[in-house]
């Protein structure tokens, strides 16, 4: 079975052709995952476990493993000849490589997603969302995720995946073991609108609004309850992983805003989280809202900004929606 490179996908494989610099910027992105990649499975041997003394923009305590992933992304996409702008996580302040004049894409990413489960060695990611620069030449980042021209992650797991979309479909590839290449193991990933799985931290049960908590009680009352099936249940504290199993088998994924967290907007970064995946779950024909509205829509106010975030199976982000506005 042939199972072309990433190279040879975007090259040839993708209707309308894509940019050749959208390309560049797409095989830098795949290369900072391959370096962050070999930086987490090495840690221990380098001494790049634990905690740094600093923390970050959101005053969140750092991992060394995020200022270094950070550092690798800036590093090598920074070569990308046509990049005007970076918006990291870790980085308070929007990087400008360039004027707008003379680039045509800004970069948003999260370069290690998850990052509380490094020491315990369960899959972290990267996650990555490219719009294109305002053509009025204005030094603006806050664009709403329906112009996302492509988004994507990198799962580092028992094998390293990196999962994209350039709007025309979800597709997976796994790195080769030796040349690291990235070749094509999943094509046209989509999502079943039916799930009986489900993904929220419920440990923050007692912060919830009431049509979250009514949503997960109905849930787990399985077959003697209301929904009259049976539903398993996932959290692994990762918003990559969850997201990659939603994509390969279903399900839904809730980050709502609670008690302890809406004084933020949330919990995770509509920039470089929410709208990235949101993008990925729409194309593999999920649906992706803050409880009402499509997250795509939401016209960013800040560059950190959080937001709520239910997404997965339509079936099921349409039922919390419903339980949303019925109030
Ligand atoms: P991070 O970017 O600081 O790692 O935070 C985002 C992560 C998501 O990957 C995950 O869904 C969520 O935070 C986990 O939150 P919790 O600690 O409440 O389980
Ligand atoms: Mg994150």
């Amino acid at each position: 079975m042939t199972m072309p490179t990433l190279r040879r996908f975007l090259t040839s494989q993708a209707q309308p052709a894509l940019d050749p610099n959208l390309i560049f910027l797409l095989e830098d992105v795949a290369a900072a995952c391959r370096v962050i990649a070999r930086h987490i499975r090495d840690a221990a041997f380098e001494g790049n476990r634990g905690a740094m003394d600093s923390t970050n923009v959101q005053g969140e305590v750092q991992k060394k493993l995020d200022v270094i992933a950070d550092r690798e992304f800036a590093r090598i996409c920074s070569n990308s000849p046509r990049l005007a702008a970076l918006v990291s996580e870790e980085v308070e302040e929007v990087t400008w490589l360039k004027d707008p004049e003379e680039g045509d894409y800004l970069l948003y990413y999260d370069p290690l997603d998850g990052s509380s489960n490094i020491d315990v060695n369960l899959t972290v990611g990267s996650i990555f969302s490219i719009c294109q620069v305002d053509r009025d030449g204005n030094r603006e980042v806050l664009i709403p995720g329906n112009r996302q021209i492509c988004s994507g992650y990198a799962a580092y797991g028992p094998t390293t995946m990196l999962v994209l979309s350039t709007g025309q479909g979800v597709h997976g590839f796994t790195s080769e073991r030796g040349t690291g290449d990235f070749r094509l193991t999943h094509p046209e990933m989509t999502i079943p609108a039916e799930t009986s799985e489900f993904a929220i931290n419920a440990s923050r049960f007692r912060l919830w609004d009431e049509p979250v908590r009514r949503y997960v009680t109905e849930v787990r009352a399985g077959k003697e309850g209301p929904r009259k099936r049976d539903f398993n249940m996932r959290w692994t504290a990762s918003m990559v992983a969850d997201v990659h199993r939603i994509l390969v088998r279903g399900g839904i994924f809730i980050y709502p805003a609670d008690t302890d967290n809406r004084h933020d907007g949330g919990k995770l970064r509509l920039l470089y989280e929410a709208n990235p995946m949101a993008f990925l779950i729409e194309q593999a024909g999920g649906a992706a809202l803050d409880g009402h509205a499509r997250l795509l829509d939401l016209q960013p106010e800040r560059p950190h900004q959080r937001v709520p975030v239910i997404l997965g199976s339509k079936d099921e982000v349409e039922r919390l929606r419903d339980y949303h506005a019925a109030g």
